[in-house]
């Protein structure tokens, strides 16, 4: 399907105007917030969530990834997150990723990245100012003192906390159904206060993430959606333009760029 994407009269002279502020006054007047989902790294072979090939092969993920699920049957999560944590080193960051890191390095203004994949590929193409509020892979979680390490090995044996000695209580750094996503405060300050609020390769069932959309249009912002198929929060946005990341996000990073 074409793309449908179009700039505003209006929207385009607002982001010039702001790029030039920005320049000239050595200060950000121009406030991106950009909100990724697994459709992002779909093309660079991470299958998403709710498509025919599912990543919980079969089961529905709100059925599985809860804590109760991980309570029921430890074994069969921690190898679960295991097997992804150790594929991460045979996937690669995609163009849609470098052009976003390229935005982040180009952009004058504030601009705040925040991903609900628990994958490495945006701070592996290069991006800094971002946030991961779903949790990562490569982070594990000591329920016990409640630290958070950086982890590249297997949890299923039951490694002991690197702080304080517990064995049997690291768990994936993931934020399961019924727990509340990180930096939630900073998010919503960023959402409410940016100019342009962008989403990439998500499907919109999950909240709280699937309810920025709404924040940032009741604060004036422009809400631009990149996606492959329209998602339930189409309607929600100001523009939609359909097609595959990989394509969409470099030209819409070129044509932000090019305003500056
Ligand atoms: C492409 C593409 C290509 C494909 N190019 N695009 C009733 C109403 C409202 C809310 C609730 C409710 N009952 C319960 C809730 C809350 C609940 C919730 O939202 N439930 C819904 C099921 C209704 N949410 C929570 O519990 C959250 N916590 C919470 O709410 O705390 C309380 C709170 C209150 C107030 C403020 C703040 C907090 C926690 C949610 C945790 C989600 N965790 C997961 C992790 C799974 C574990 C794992 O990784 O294995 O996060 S679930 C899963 O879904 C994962 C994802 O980050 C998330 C979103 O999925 P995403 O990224 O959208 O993927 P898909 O597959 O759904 O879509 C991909 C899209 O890409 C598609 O549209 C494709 O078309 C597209 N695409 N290829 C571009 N090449």
């Amino acid at each position: 399907m074409a793309p449908r994407w179009q700039v505003g009269v209006s929207a385009r002279a607002g982001l010039r105007a702001g790029c030039q502020r920005a320049e000239t006054m050595a200060m950000p007047h121009h406030r991106i917030v950009i909100l990724t989902g697994a459709g992002v790294s779909a093309e660079s072979g991470v299958p998403t969530f709710r498509g025919p090939d599912g990543l919980w092969e079969g089961h529905r993920v709100e059925d599985v990834a809860t804590p109760e699920a991980f309570a029921r049957n430890p074994r069969l999560v921690q190898g679960f997150y295991d097997q992804r944590r150790a594929a991460l080193g045979r996937v690669a960051p995609n163009a849609a990723h470098r052009a976003l890191a390229r935005l982040d390095a180009q952009w004058p203004g504030e601009l705040l990245l925040v991903t609900q994949n628990v994958d490495d590929l945006h701070e592996r193409a290069g991006s800094t100012r971002l946030i991961h509020m779903h949790g990562q892979l490569k982070s594990a979680w000591c329920t016990a003192c409640d630290t958070r390490h950086r982890w590249e090995v297997a949890l299923l044996d039951w490694p002991p906390c690197p702080a304080c000695g517990t064995a049997g209580r690291m768990r994936p750094d993931i934020v399961w159904f019924g727990e509340m996503p990180h930096e939630m405060a900073r998010i919503e300050r960023a959402v409410m206060a940016c100019d342009l609020f962008l989403s990439i390769g998500t499907s919109g069932n999950v909240y709280p993430a699937a309810g920025f959309v709404d924040l940032a249009a009741r604060a004036g912002a422009r809400t631009v959606e990149l996606n492959l198929d329209l998602s339930m929060a189409s309607q929600r946005f100001g523009e939609s333009r359909l097609g595959p990341a990989g394509e969409l996000v470099p030209a819409f990073v070129e044509d932000i760029l090019s305003l500056c």
